[in-house]
């Protein structure tokens, strides 16, 4: 790719105005009441986006489970990944696996390495899912907090259709589950049990985020890993799991820290779904299992 070092400033002032009394880029909410941008297609201008970013020279880190059969999503996970997933940066791939042998090798672009991780297998797959916080938070702190700016951790059940770029760069970042997008929050799958540190009561909330992607700065992504991590942990001692695992202790979470950008669910979509009006595009969407499982 074309390297910038400095945003060409004739190129970056020639953009559509932003219209203050006119401007309606989107049918969807685009901001939350503590500021942060929720982020949908029209809402951001992607070239203008791009040369601000890219003179950045940043790396973006994302991070897959592919334990046992889910090995078998790895190679489309990362083909759709080369072609959509932060197009002209730097990107590292962390795959964590009980299986490192049999990691399909992906020809990857230049500047784009992926990294192939030992975890252990567990017999419980709610085990899976739930050790990955801990195995994220380990990893940054070990390695990734030098090799990348910015991590995404997100499942390997899904593939990207379209383009996700530096426009879902922030701090800390959440994306909206498309199961929810419409529901009243009394009815959002929180854990409800007072005995679990995941208890969310009746008018907390915001939008119901998605287990299957977050993000941010690598330091916020610690942060954020560790302290599910330590809620699973508290949980455990008490012989409690929540009502689904890490994604009802990544929403407590979300619920007291803030995220500071907010993703549409079109960056976190299910095939099992059609696509509603509301959304112009799907980025990256959940396979359907069944059909992938019958196929292979
Ligand atoms: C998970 C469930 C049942 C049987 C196996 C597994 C499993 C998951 C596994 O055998 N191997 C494995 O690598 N995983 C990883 O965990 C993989 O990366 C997968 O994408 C991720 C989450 O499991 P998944 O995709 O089957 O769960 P979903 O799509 O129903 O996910 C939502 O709920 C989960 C909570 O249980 C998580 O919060 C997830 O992030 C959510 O999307
Ligand atoms: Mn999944």
């Amino acid at each position: 790719y074309i390297p910038y070092y400095l945003p060409c400033p004739e190129i970056l002032s020639q953009y559509p105005q932003p219209k203050l009394l006119e401007q309606r880029p989107t049918e969807l909410l685009t901001l939350t009441p503590w500021l942060a941008p929720i982020v949908s297609e029209g809402t951001f201008d992607p070239e203008l986006l791009r040369l601000i970013y890219q003179p950045l020279n940043l790396t973006v880190g994302l991070t897959v489970f592919a334990v046992g059969k889910y090995l078998g999503f790895v190679q489309h996970f990362l083909e759709s990944a080369e072609q959509f997933f932060m197009q002209g940066y730097r990107v590292s791939y962390y795959v964590f696996t009980d299986a490192p042998a049999a990691v399909p090798r992906v020809p990857l672009g230049p500047g784009r390495v992926l990294r192939v991780l030992p975890v252990q297998s567990h017999a419980r797959w709610e085990e899976v899912s739930m050790r990955r916080m801990e195995a994220i938070s380990r990893h940054i702190a070990q390695r990734a907090h030098r090799e990348v700016d910015y991590l995404f951790c997100v499942d390997v059940d899904m593939v990207f259709r379209n383009p996700w770029g530096p426009e879902t760069l922030g701090d800390l970042v959440a994306a909206i589950h498309p199961g929810y997008y419409a529901a009243p929050r009394r009815e959002f799958p929180y854990e409800r049990r007072h005995v679990s540190t995941a208890f969310v009561a009746d008018g907390e909330g915001d939008f119901y985020y998605g287990g299957a992607v977050f993000g941010g700065r690598v330091d916020r992504v610690y942060e954020f890993a560790r302290g599910c991590h330590m809620a699973i942990l508290a949980d455990k001692a008490n012989g409690v799991m929540a009502a689904w695992q890490e994604e009802s202790h990544l929403n407590r979470r979300f619920i007291s820290h803030k995220p500071t950008k907010v993703l549409s669910p079109e960056y976190i979509w299910d095939d099992r779904k059609p696509r509603p009006p509301d959304l112009k595009l799907i980025r990256f969407s959940t396979l359907d299992k069944n059909t992938q499982w019958l196929r292979s």
